[in-house]
């Protein structure tokens, strides 16, 4: 079949007869959704062309694939990104002008699938990108949530929860494979058979959950390549039987498909604060397990039963600990299922399977109850036994008595099976997300793995695609800089640094401030059109964008921005530049502080707006229902971009790297990849403050900080703290965040007050920004900033992460081009 070509005339053919055939409408009748899923459809039969010859190439050649395991993909909307890497944007906007439309409606038609937290999960989605990008075999693998994470609504100043049925018109990317459907077995119990002289273990009066999966095309950017997420949905095995029905049992029969079908359910919205919850431990062990029983399935069809081949020919990664399960589960398939001896099995599995790790927050390391483990996935925890019986008698040579030790290195230890251990003890691979994360897993969290198997640990600071991040989302830089340096850049992101020269070029500077400023009134649009919030875009644009956490202190910045507004109301005579801040963030529906931080912020927002004076300097936005469309309107239009966590927390950060790139100005600590950041721009160019991470650490450890004698002696920051329980910020209700306001002062239960640090870096934060403003004064330096950071962003593209993971760990052979 000769391939269908997709010139502006073909494109414009297919959307008039897929509306024809699908809707019986013409272009003019069919409603907007009916407009989308025919621009949509034109664009997946374009993608699934190559499709075809990408698998049919990857089958000839038994390439090497990886398997890339996540718990959570947070992809945002594909129409857009999908034509961009089909190198025809401009063919479908011609396409759709000719035939009337805007290209721009069309892309609002599409739901965001959400299906993530935060950074976890974009990184995922970013990994993706780059590598059918870079010709590398993969499939993501996660679960298909039939509601992803739920939409914000801010009611009176409070976050409140919608649910996000993004399923509810269908997807149009995806397409369910019932030949890889398979069943996925919870509870009952194992007997222990003798056959052929073999203990065989079988697991008996289990019940079936069928895990029916949906592939998602991943197309490269102008490649041959394209790869798959595949999400898997959970069904009952059961259908509504007539018979029961008769009998008027249907009720029974509908309470056993729901408790089937609620696995895929909902995403987790926690993300942090882990808890050991059934339902979730069963939706990890679900798609984990569907997606190992298919590895075997796929690798058998292409290599035999040669399993000795397999660290050869797959490679698994877990996205942190979620998908650990994948380790026991390997293990039983292959002992279990094709007859393998432990020993074969244990090394097999370990020299497929690589981990990272994302966080080093305690409360995140993801443990579960003993007890749960063994009634679930009894056969499971069996395995899980006896890999802690080995890993514990080989730790005893290391350690001989060291019984705490032993213990805190255990997989199974205080009733509980630690999953981060058993990832590390169990897979040839430990990575962190950037340089400091990886020396802090190094020489706090995993310390006593790294003295008996340092080999195992690395670091590979993450990445984002420029494609979405700066190409899709922000086209007029995009074009400016092509016509600076070419396109070299776009295939070799380093290369973004050839611009670097333009920072002394008034004339460039010039052209990139008006992009900034048409990027401000784009946003501006926005904001006005779903919130009905007025903002000025001549005021400078100042965002934290990100999940609200107390570690990463957006309670710092609006600490901040009250003791300017006691500046301009207090003095007459007090001028700044005026400056709008935007915070964009969801807060956990059971993180009670994290709450209140939003509901201080829309207090704060009031406070100012009905101020006269301090309304012209300042003003606070607080964006709703903060989402991957959302950011790539924002962060283009951001102009200083905040990044304060307390020095050690944030693995990594990625948004950090996209504001970056839009050449916005990051005010930050010594965190995470900010470090890395601020060795690639200098300086100058960044505005560093606050304790580093060698101090909190040891802050911690001595555990004497008072964050009372920082009260005492700052006295615009007493009068802050105090306006947020006096009746300033909540005229009505004076204690709507005491909760907070204590947090930050007192201790409990033995543990300090202030834990995050935030009155402790308040002055230098405080300094940072007063030497931010006076720089802003000067528009030749400030923008001669803003061009160096996008020159220097090209590192972070998720390309570079990629080709690193590849030649240090996965090893895998680009496919033909
Ligand atoms: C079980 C609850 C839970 C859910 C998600 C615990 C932990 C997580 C993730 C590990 C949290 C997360 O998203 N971590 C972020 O990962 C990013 C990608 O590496 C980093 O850039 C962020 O710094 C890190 O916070």
């Amino acid at each position: 079949m000769p391939a269908t070509k997709f010139d502006k005339e073909s494109i414009k053919e297919s959307i008039i007869s897929k509306l024809q055939r699908y809707n019986g409408r013409s272009v003019k009748e069919a409603s907007p959704q009916q407009i989308y899923k025919a621009v949509a459809s034109t664009v997946r039969d374009q993608i699934m062309q190559k499709f075809t010859v990408a698998r049919d190439e990857r089958k000839a050649t038994k390439s090497k694939r990886l398997y890339y395991l996540s718990v959570e993909f947070l992809m945002g909307r594909s129409m857009y990104c999908n034509m961009l890497n089909l190198v025809s944007t401009k063919e479908y906007r011609e396409a759709l002008s000719e035939l009337g439309i805007s290209l721009d409606s069309v892309l609002n038609e599409e739901p965001e699938p959400g299906l993530g937290n935060g950074g976890l999960g974009r990184l995922a989605a970013c990994f993706l990108d780059s590598l059918s990008s870079l010709d590398l075999p993969a499939m993501g693998c996660t679960i298909r949530y039939e509601y992803g994470l739920f939409r914000q609504k801010i009611v009176d100043g409070q976050q409140v929860e919608l649910p996000d049925s993004w399923l509810e018109n269908g997807n149009v990317w995806e397409i369910p494979v019932m030949e890889d459907a398979c069943e996925v077995h919870y509870g009952g119990h194992v007997d222990i058979v003798e056959q052929d002289g073999k203990q065989k273990f079988v697991h008996r009066d289990y019940y079936t959950v069928e895990a029916v999966p949906y592939d998602m095309p991943i197309v490269g950017y102008d490649t041959q390549t394209v790869n798959t997420l595949r999400t898997w949905s959970a069904r009952s095995k059961k259908r509504i039987d007539l018979n029961s029905f008769g009998q008027g049992k249907y009720a029974q029969a509908s309470e056993e498909i729901e408790l089937a079908e609620v696995i895929s359910k909902v995403l987790y919205p926690e993300d942090k604060h882990y808890e050991g919850k059934m339902l979730r431990l069963k939706q990890h062990y679900f798609f984990t397990s569907a997606t190992l029983q298919y590895i075997i399935k796929d690798f058998k069809k292409l290599h035999g039963n040669n399993f000795e081949l397999l660290p050869e020919k797959v490679c698994i990664h877990i996205n942190d600990t979620h998908p650990g399960l994948a380790i026991p589960e390997l293990m039983r398939i292959l002992m279990d299922e094709e007859g393998l001896g432990w020993d074969e099995a244990a090394e097999i599995t370990e020299k497929t399977i690589a981990y990272t790790n994302h966080t080093i927050m305690a409360e995140a390391l993801e443990k579960w109850p003993e007890a749960m483990v063994r009634q679930q996935l009894p056969r499971i925890y069996m395995i899980l036994e006896e890999l802690n019986r080995r890993l514990c008698d080989k730790l005893w040579s290391f350690f001989p008595g060291e019984w705490e030790r032993i213990g805190h290195m255990a997989i199974i230890s205080y009733g509980q099976v630690h999953m981060a251990n058993l990832c590390v003890a169990m897979t040839h691979s430990t990575n962190g997300v950037s340089q400091l994360h990886g020396d802090i897993l190094k020489e706090e969290t995993f310390h006593d793995y790294n003295l008996i198997m340092p080999e195992k640990f690395s670091a590979i600071t993450n990445g984002i695609t420029h494609r979405r991040w700066l190409m899709s989302c922000n086209p007029e830089l995009t074009s400016l800089i092509c016509d600076a340096i070419g396109t070299d850049w776009i295939r070799q992101p380093e290369q973004l640094s050839a611009l670097r020269p333009f920072a002394d070029d008034a004339a460039f500077r010039e052209k990139f401030a008006q992009i900034k400023q048409h990027n401000k009134e784009r946003l501006v649009r926005l904001v006005q059109n779903r919130q009905g919030i007025t903002v000025d875009p001549a005021f400078i644009f100042d965002t934290q964008a990100k999940r609200l956490h107390e570690y990463k202190r957006q309670i710092l910045n609006a600490l901040h921005i009250l003791v300017l507004y006691n500046r301009i109301v207090t003095d007459e005579s007090f001028t700044m530049e005026p400056r709008v801040f935007f915070f964009g963030a969801k807060a956990s529906p059971g993180y009670y502080r994290a709450k209140q931080t939003i509901r201080l912020i829309n207090a704060l927002a009031d406070l100012i707006q009905k101020h006269p004076r301090a309304r012209k300097y300042l003003q606070v936005v607080f964006l709703e229902n903060y989402d991957v469309s959302t950011a790539e309107v924002l962060i283009p239009a951001s102009e200083i971009s905040e990044q304060l966590s307390t020095a050690s927390k944030e693995a990594s950060g990625t948004g950090n790297m996209k504001f970056m790139m839009n050449g916005a100005v990051t005010i930050g600590t010594m965190d995470g990849a900010n470090v890395e950041m601020a060795e690639q721009v200098g300086m100058d160019n960044i505005y560093i403050f606050g304790m580093r991470s060698d101090t909190v650490r040891d802050m911690y450890r001595e555990n004497t900080y008072n964050p009372m004698t920082i009260y005492e002696s700052n006295d615009e920051l007493r009068r802050a703290l105090t306006q947020l329980i006096d009746g300033t910020l909540f005229p009505t209700n004076p204690a709507a965040v005491q909760d907070l306001y204590h947090s930050l002062l007192m201790g409990e239960n033995g543990n300090m007050g202030d834990p995050y640090f935030v009155l402790k870096d308040f002055g230098s934060y405080s300094m940072a920004q007063r030497r931010m403003a006076a720089d802003h004064k000067n528009p030749d330096e400030w923008w001669k900033k803003a061009v160096i950071n996008t020159a220097m962003s090209g590192i972070f593209s998720s390309d570079r992460t990629i080709r690193e993971y590849n030649e240090r760990i996965w090893h895998l052979t680009p496919l033909k081009r």
